[in-house]
């Protein structure tokens, strides 16, 4: 059967277009206008729609040569499935991967417009939470750049991450409707839709077999957002799921007798499923939901797949199971989409008729699993009477590949049945009976992988240690990466054009490069909080999901201090100061009272600070609202200085550090994550390193949890450290009460036992690394330096890399160019 190919969307009353050439190149589709208006009249808004739609246009034509291509190839596939995608906006990207920016600018300039203001009016697809997200959307860059066959599949969330508003009282959240005005870059699929269950009972066929039946069944109806390659044809695809109740199920009788909400309960039953990214788990419901989400992602995902390998082996010839893995890679971003293991299984035994082993040894060789984290508290566990409600068919499943999983290490590894409590899959704790997911995927997948060095290494020495020693050639590192393209070439075109070197007249030009970048950047805050600020200070940037593990705290007590170190300076004796403007960007998750209240004191302490005209031209503090992927492509080109600074052993990579370092900025951090890697590459005298390492840690914590350290004993608290508290105590930032905040910190500094994420013991050496970076600073020409060998040493981290690495070591697939 030939693949249909996609037509664009048939548009809308606000879409509606007649089309009328705004350019003269037969290669671009024409920029069309709404029925409605003129294209020489069109408001920026008209105009951005019209540019979407004209080059959404193309993509589907390449986008269909690209499907047509791998059905006649056949060549073996990815499916990357993901609960998050942090897509960001789509237009500058795809102008810049087509490599049409000049046509586009011209045909927008003879309509009255600018490329640069047009592609602003786009809303940001926020389909994700942070670096698990993003790491997504970059390696669909990368697959596409490569022509790698490979897709990826996530869920259509009518709400993504929610848009945050600073207020008096902190962070407050709203509803961010991304799909309000439509979205150009998303085909609705109407012929693939596929049915997913939900509760129900499993029946037992007269043969043996097992079926799951009953209970409800909602529809997954496909939108896909063509994934353009950098400079090649092949454009891939997103896959996202809708979920919609199934039409026979809207009761007609009830509607006809008045009871308009019986009758459409199971319409808005289906409809929640896809409302909003992540919703709240702290209730029962919440957590059934979520629960919910992940199975329809994996469940509409696989029938896709599984129907795609019919189809495509039909053709041919006769075909075996046995061959699925040669044809189907699937990559599970997290342990979001574990359902996959036991619904594959179920689709092969239940529907296509394979015995068990047969279907295990289909699956085993299928999936693949990512960690992203070793937080106990990120760790997903689903109660098991949850699951065997929502998923009886999937509990047996589970429970079957737990009793084997066991037998095999009673017959096979007798040292390890003391470990069996914590490595096998169901927790069977009579308190709190749950699934350990990660357990589930380390045994059912062929690989498993870290996303940088030290936290693979850590994964193998700690959290899987038992797995390893089953399974030693499992466990892999695949160092995270971040798409060139949108992170240097189209968010800092300046800056990528140069060609490095090391003479005066290059330093001149970068420096002018970053200038120019540092001044859109002033414009953009001054514009977003009022705030002015001076492109001549160091711009020092924080920017990530507030969390205490990413230390924002440490960063605004060490400026605290600096404010407080100033306001005693004679003016005289400022002036020999370098000056700063400390930047914090990042989301708070709603519930989290601590992310708040760090929130609330960076902007409590701007507030004062930017407002003192005695120190006000020495350091400003600003916190930037609402930070996603399009403010982020704002601040990092325009970053001197950015703070990575988590304790050591607990980030499991960060993405953002290799953006930083790309556009030539510093990093001050901890050995955590890639920033290792990042130091290894950049060369470490280009790195400002401070804090305790990630072998230190858990001592550090023992010794403190016991009162009996001797590491303890010799510390003293460090002065700084108690003078930066005692001021923010002291009420120097308004009349909130920080002390929760701050009791927080107590311990691990001679004192108390609290200070989980050791900020107290951190302090010290963190301030004299700010010392050094002062000083650095002052020196322009050794700081230029450091800037450039920051560019020219980011190579390694292009996801480019990362993706050819999964390809080859994981997933075996190969390149399939569109001719
Ligand atoms: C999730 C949660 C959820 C509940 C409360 C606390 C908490 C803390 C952390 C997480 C992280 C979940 C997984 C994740 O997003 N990991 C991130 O993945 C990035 C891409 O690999 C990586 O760069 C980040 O270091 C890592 O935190």
């Amino acid at each position: 059967m030939a693949p249909a190919s996609v037509k664009p969307n048939s548009a809308g009353a606000t879409t509606s277009t007649a089309t009328v050439s705004a350019v003269s190149s037969s290669k671009v589709p024409p920029i069309a206008r709404p029925l409605a208006g003129e294209p020489e009249e069109f408001e920026p808004e008209q105009a951005y729609f019209a540019t979407a739609e004209s080059v959404r246009d193309r993509l589907i034509q390449q986008w269909n040569e690209t499907y047509a291509h791998y059905h006649k190839e056949d060549p073996k596939q990815t499916y990357y499935l993901s609960m998050e995608y942090l897509q960001g906006r789509a237009l500058t990207n795809a102008i810049g991967n087509l490599d049409i920016q000049d046509a586009y600018g011209k045909a927008l300039n003879q309509l009255g417009h600018q490329l640069e203001d047009i592609v602003e009016q786009e809303k940001d697809a926020a389909l994700g939470n942070g670096g698990l997200g993003r790491l997504a959307s970059c390696f669909l860059d990368s697959m596409a750049t490569l022509n790698l066959p490979a897709w990826g599949y996530g869920l259509r969330y009518r709400y993504g991450l929610f848009k945050q508003r600073i207020t008096k009282e902190g962070q407050e959240e709203i509803a961010e409707d991304w799909l309000e005005k439509f979205s150009p870059w998303e085909v609705v699929r109407h012929d693939v839709v596929f049915p997913v269950r939900f509760f129900g009972h499993v029946e037992v066929n007269p043969d043996g077999s097992r079926k799951w039946v009953g209970g409800d069944t909602v529809q997954a109806l496909a939108y896909d957002v063509p994934i353009p390659g950098y400079k090649t044809k092949n454009t891939i695809s997103l896959r996202l799921w809708e979920a919609r109740a199934s039409s026979d199920d809207f009761n007609l009788f009830l509607f006809n007798d008045g009871q308009y909400e019986s009758a459409s309960q199971l319409h808005s039953g289906a409809q929640q499923i896809c409302a909003v990214l992540y919703p709240g788990d702290a209730t029962e419901n919440g957590k059934l939901l979520r629960l919910k989400q992940q199975f329809f992602l994996c469940s509409a995902s696989l029938q896709d797949i599984i129907l795609r390998f019919k189809e495509r082996k039909n053709e041919n010839r006769s075909w075996k199971w046995s061959e699925f893995p040669s044809k189907v890679a699937v990559q599970l971003n997290d342990t979001h989409p574990t359902l996959a293991i036991p619904e594959l299984m179920r689709l092969l035994m239940d529907n296509e008729g394979l015995g068990w082993d047969e279907a295990w040894d289909v699956t085993t060789r299928t999936v693949a699993y990512t960690n992203h984290t070793v937080l106990p508290e990120a760790l997903e566990k689903w109660s098991q009477s949850v699951m065997w409600k929502l998923l009886p068919r999937h509990m047996e499943i589970i429970e079957e590949i737990d009793t084997r999983f066991i037998t095999m290490i009673r017959t096979t590894r007798t040292d390890l049945e003391s470990k069996l409590p914590s490595i096998c899959i169901l927790d069977n704790n009579p308190q709190k009976p749950v699934v350990r997911m990660a357990n589930l995927c380390v045994v059912s997948s062929h690989k498993v992988n870290g996303v940088a060095q030290l936290h693979s290494d850590i994964l193998k020495a700690e959290l899987f240690a038992d797995y390893v020693s089953i399974w030693p050639k499992k466990f892999q590192n695949k160092t995270n990466g971040i798409t060139p393209r949108r992170w240097l070439r189209f968010c800092s075109p300046e800056l990528s054009l140069r060609k490095f070197a090391e003479n005066a007249d290059f330093q001149a030009e970068w420096s002018s490069a970053k200038m120019a970048n540092k001044q859109r950047l002033a414009q953009y805050i001054l514009r977003e909080t009022g705030v002015s600020i001076d492109p001549n200070s160091l711009f020092d940037i924080q920017v990530k999901r507030i969390h205490e593990y990413k230390r924002q705290l440490l960063n605004i007590l060490g400026a605290i201090y600096r404010y407080k170190k100033l306001k005693e300076m004679s003016a005289e004796e400022r002036k020999n100061t370098t000056p700063r403007t400390i930047m914090f960007g990042g989301k708070a998750f709603a519930t989290y009272t601590n992310a708040k209240r760090i929130v609330k004191l960076v902007n409590d302490v701007g507030a004062v600070v930017n407002s003192d005209p005695e120190v006000n031209s020495y350091l400003k503090v600003v916190f930037v609202p609402n930070y996603n992927v399009s403010v982020a492509e704002m601040l990092i080109p325009g970053s001197e200085l950015s703070q990575h600074i988590s304790t050591a052993g607990m980030e499991a990579s960060g993405t953002s550090n290799m953006k930083f370092a790309l556009n030539g900025c510093l990093i001050i951090g901890t050995l955590d994550g890639a920033n290792v890697e990042i130091r290894e590459e950049i060369g470490e005298e280009n790195f400002f390193l401070f804090g305790a390492t990630a072998d230190e840690v858990p001592r550090l914590r023992k010794e403190r949890e016991n009162g009996l350290s001797s590491l303890i004993a010799q510390f003293k608290p460090d002065p700084r450290f108690e003078e930066a508290k005692e001021y923010t105590r002291s009420g120097a930032f308004g009349s909130y009460d920080y002390n929760p905040l701050l009791d927080s910190l107590e311990g691990n500094s001679g004192y108390g036992r609290g200070d989980y994420f050791l900020v107290g013991h951190d302090f010290p050496s963190y301030m004299d690394a700010q010392e050094r970076v002062d000083e650095a600073y002052k020196d322009r020409k050794r700081w230029l330096k450091m800037s450039i060998l920051s560019t020219a040493g980011s190579g390694k981290f292009s996801s480019d890399r990362t993706i050819s690495q999964y390809a080859k070591e994981i997933w075996n697939i190969e390149e399939c160019r569109v001719p």
